[in-house]
């Protein structure tokens, strides 16, 4: 395999699709060299398989406001791989949602599904459908008028959705009445219900969780912890929060959390109060974080900025694709940055990545630090197949168990010569390998 080739290759078919192709780069850029000493994967044209989806949904969602007005939008579920499980991944409901990013999106999915040591594959889905600003009835209506168009394609043990940005409890719920109105089955076939229809304890904060989990791993591979650590967390949704609350519960200092509208810097650091009314103001549907620094005195607001330019010891991209650039990670580093989770989905734009590598900073990919939700959604599904529900103490401590495992696969495949360890190589080589070796025992399909 050479990757110039292949990106060649896909360049002229998806030259438009940006973050497909930097996805894709990543993964293969990693893999490069373990990849061509199994000369079966080349043979069975495995990464050819493998970076193109197994089937693409695209579809019109129509619906109508409270004022009777016809909205029209693009609705999508990529169905990337299911060679290790049914198709498991996220719908994002926000407007800067195109098939690019949900094509990047499920591929990242695919190999993070694989690192969970859970047997499910990888999909994604979603929509440009702006939920700022909706009522409660417009999203029900938008939901209800996007399954219509794609529940036949799921099933328990076929597609399973979740959230992702744009997309939780609320969201869920309609999404869910409406796939039981139609298939008639009450199978659990999205995960991140409510905690008295089939979802799962845990779930809601699991990424947060599982991204706290894994980054106390990277810091002990220093002899390090969280304990007096100021942190600098971006976004306030379902991500940012859970990772606020378990930082802070470990003893760290959390500075900021930002929106599109700009960063909130609270030298005190977040407590229970403040990440809850982070919750409350995540609830107004207005999409903006200036209204903490009305309510929280000592705390400021900076417009238009991300929090990148402040001096931390930690760093958690908590937001979305490429919200962490490389002079962002140059003012990270000169400030004596220590150790960078990426929460997000790759939150880190490749120029970024190249700084925290060169300059021996720990870093690791979302692919690895964000897998505890996706790993928690895998545990709903098992309950669901009980029938029955695990206590929180249960869940946790499985989510616990499954975030070192990926620690130790990340160590184990991204350990360089000098003793630093590759993230990245360690999360897509794990990922990966397990991913073509069941293409590979599955036959030409
Ligand atoms: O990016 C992700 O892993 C998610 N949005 C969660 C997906 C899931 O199926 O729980």
């Amino acid at each position: 395999m050479k990757v110039k080739e292949i990106m060649a290759n896909l360049e002229k078919k998806y030259g438009h699709e940006k973050e497909y192709l930097q996805a894709v780069h990543e993964v293969l850029e990693s893999i490069e060299e373990v990849y061509n000493q199994h000369p079966e994967f080349e043979k069975n044209r495995i990464v050819e398989r493998l970076v193109e989806p197994d089937r693409i949904f695209t579809f019109r969602v129509t619906w109508q406001d409270d004022h009777g007005e016809i909205h029209v939008n693009n609705g999508y579920r990529v169905q990337f791989n299911n060679a290790i499980g049914p198709y498991k991944g996220g719908f994002r409901f926000h407007p800067s949602v195109t098939l690019s990013t949900l094509k990047f999106l499920g591929f990242e999915q695919t190999f993070k599904n694989a690192l969970t040591t859970l047997p499910m594959g990888g999909a994604k889905g979603g929509s440009d459908f702006d939920p700022k600003g909706k009522s409660n009835a417009e999203v029900m209506r938008f939901c209800q008028a996007f399954m219509t168009e794609l529940w036949r394609n799921l099933g328990p043990d076929t597609d399973v959705p979740a959230g992702d940005i744009g997309v939780a409890g609320r969201e869920i719920g309609y999404l869910y009445g409406y796939y039981k109105k139609l298939a008639r089955e009450n199978t659990g076939v999205l995960t991140g219900k409510g905690l008295n229809w089939g979802g799962s304890l845990i779930r809601p904060e699991a990424t947060g969780f599982g991204g706290i989990y894994f980054v106390e791993h990277m810091l002990n591979t220093k002899g390090a912890d969280l304990t007096g650590k100021t942190v600098a967390v971006s976004g306030f949704g379902n991500v940012a929060w859970g990772a606020a609350l378990k930082a802070t519960e470990l003893g760290a200092k959390v500075i900021t959390i930002s929106g599109p509208d700009g960063y909130i810097l609270d030298e005190a650091g977040l407590d229970a109060e403040k990440i809850d009314y982070m919750l409350e103001l995540r609830a107004t549907a207005n999409d903006v974080v200036k209204p903490y620094a009305d309510k929280f005195p000592g705390s400021k607001f900076v417009p238009g900025k991300r929090p990148w330019e402040v001096k931390v010891d930690v760093a958690l991209p908590c937001a979305i694709q490429n919200e962490l650039n490389g002079d962002d990670a140059k003012t990270l580093i000169k400030n004596g940055v220590r150790c960078v989770g990426e929460i997000s989905n790759m939150g880190c734009t490749p120029e970024a990545i190249t700084e925290f590598i060169k300059n021996k900073i720990l870093y690791a990919p979302g692919k690895a630090v964000n897998a505890g939700g996706v790993a928690t959604s895998g545990l709903e599904m098992t309950q669901n197949a009980m029938h029955l529900n695990w206590p929180a103490e249960e869940v946790d401590a499985k989510l616990k168990q499954i975030m070192q495992s990926i620690h130790s696969a990340c160590v184990k495949y991204g350990t360089q010569r000098d003793g630093y360890i590759n993230y990245v190589n360690g999360a897509n080589i794990a990922g990966f390998m397990k991913v073509a070796q069941a293409v590979l025992d599955q036959g030409i399909v």
